[in-house]
């Protein structure tokens, strides 16, 4: 990795420890995804050996306790999506799913029969999860859903679809959020299970290196061990969504920081005018400009651990920390791929794919509006969703 890249020396602060992790995922990414990453996302596909192999370096649900879970420090974890999503966005978004949107929750609301018989196996890799939430007409206002899980004795029947769900088609278990008369609550949907089908969605521009896919459940008959007991109304299902979005506000920078390495590579060995891309004051503009936006994003990411490590991180700090490095992601990456000119939307280079990721994740897990929104609401205490 280039000296500049870091800058502040903020490896620096690192332990021995997450030294060994930052190694570790940045070896796995560089020597076992990243040769197979253009072909996967042109065929538009996440392998299932590739979910084994990080379950095997203990990526998912590292911070996390017991169940012969590591209980890491959220730096760890951040350096751990951070290097992630230097392959790309879809290796991230995996790892965000498997562990903060499905094995956080049956931790934190699950029994302990649930505990036992999943977090061990999703830790592994040996099961996959997916997360469902939104649904074809409520995205970003989930609590407008219409999937319905009504009592049937001691029984649930769950009626309804989701939509755009990363692992979709994948995973061994689906965590459904469903409205009961008791609000919203959380559902574990075994593959397999009669009326529950998975669909993957062709056509995609964005994540084709990751399985997303729409969840169809007709009358499906659940048991009452179903049902995760401690999940009460929406607010359950959005204290998952802020373990996911403290991840993207770390791996993102990932993205950058590939996309960033390669535009300052490229424009030192391309020739125009006689004379190299980074003799010009207008690149040397581009990079300088990026750098500066990068290391601003780590900074954020830093003190955002420490804050959740200390246990008083807030859902409006993790908002503001995944808008602002969606966005600064995307636009680096975008300002990369113009850099590399027609190469640029070549699968050979990295920025244009990166690029096309990110627009997906200023989308998901609350738009950039959304969380614009938040903010405005914690300034001026007025909702205006
Ligand atoms: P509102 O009335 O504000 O809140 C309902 C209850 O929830 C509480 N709450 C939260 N709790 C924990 N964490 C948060 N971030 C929370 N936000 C709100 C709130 O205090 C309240 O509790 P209570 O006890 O008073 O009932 O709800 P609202 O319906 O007005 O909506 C608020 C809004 C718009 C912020 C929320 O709906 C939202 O965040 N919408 C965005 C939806 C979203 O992000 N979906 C993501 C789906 S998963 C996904 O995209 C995975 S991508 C794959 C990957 O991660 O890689
Ligand atoms: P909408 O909510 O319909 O929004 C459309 C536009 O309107 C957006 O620009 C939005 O910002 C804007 N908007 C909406 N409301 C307002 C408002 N009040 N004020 C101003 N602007 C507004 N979901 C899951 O549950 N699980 C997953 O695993 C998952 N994986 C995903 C993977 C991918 C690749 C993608 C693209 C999405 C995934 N999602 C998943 C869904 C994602 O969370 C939603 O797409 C997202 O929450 C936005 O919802 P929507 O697409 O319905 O857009």
């Amino acid at each position: 990795m280039s000296h500049w890249l870091d800058l502040y020396r903020m490896d620096d602060l690192l332990s021995e420890e997450e030294r060994i992790i930052q190694r570790t995922v940045r070896d796995f990414v560089e020597k076992e995804a990243l040769p197979h990453l253009p072909e996967l996302w042109e065929k538009g596909e996440f392998p299932r050996e590739l979910a084994s192999r990080m379950g095997e370096i203990g990526l998912f649900g590292p911070t996390l306790s017991g169940y012969g879970l590591p209980g890491l420090g959220s730096r760890a974890y951040g350096l751990m999506m951070l290097e992630l999503e230097r392959g790309d966005s879809g290796l991230r978004s995996f790892a965000s799913v498997q562990g903060s949107l499905c094995m956080y929750p049956i931790h934190r609301f699950g029994s302990e029969e649930q505990k036992t018989r999943w977090l061990p196996e999703l830790a592994s890799g040996k099961k996959i999860a997916c997360f469902g939430l939104t649904e074809p007409d409520s995205g970003s206002d989930p609590g407008g859903m219409k999937t319905r899980a009504t009592k049937d004795g001691d029984d649930w029947l769950l009626q309804g679809s989701k939509m755009w769900i990363t692992n979709g088609t994948l995973a061994d278990l689906a965590l459904v959020w469903a409205m009961t008369e008791d609000g919203i609550r959380g559902f574990l949907v075994e593959k397999g299970t009669p009326g529950f089908t998975a669909d993957s969605i062709k056509g995609k521009m964005s994540l084709r290196a990751s399985d997303t896919a729409s969840l169809a459940f007709d009358e499906v008959r659940l048991g009452p061990e179903a049902l995760l007991p401690e999940t009460r109304n929406l607010g359950s299902a959005l204290s998952c969504l802020n373990q996911a979005r403290y991840s993207i506000a770390w791996g993102t920078l990932g993205a950058a920081m590939a996309c960033l390495e390669e535009a300052a590579d490229f424009s030192r060995d391309r020739v125009s005018f006689g004379k190299s891309l980074d003799e010009n004051q207008l690149i040397q503009k581009e990079l300088a400009d990026m750098l500066a936006s990068l290391i601003q994003g780590r900074l954020l990411v830093e003190r955002l651990a420490e804050l959740k490590d200390a246990g008083e991180v807030t859902a409006v700090q993790i908002s503001l920390a995944k808008r602002e490095n969606s966005a600064r992601a995307l636009e680096i990456a975008r300002r990369c791929r113009q850099v590399l000119g027609a190469n640029g939307i070549s699968l050979e280079y990295q920025a244009g794919r990166h690029a096309c990721n990110l627009e997906s994740i200023i989308t998901y897990e609350g738009t950039h509006e959304i969380h614009t929104l938040i903010l405005g609401k914690e300034i001026t205490g007025k909702a205006a969703f």
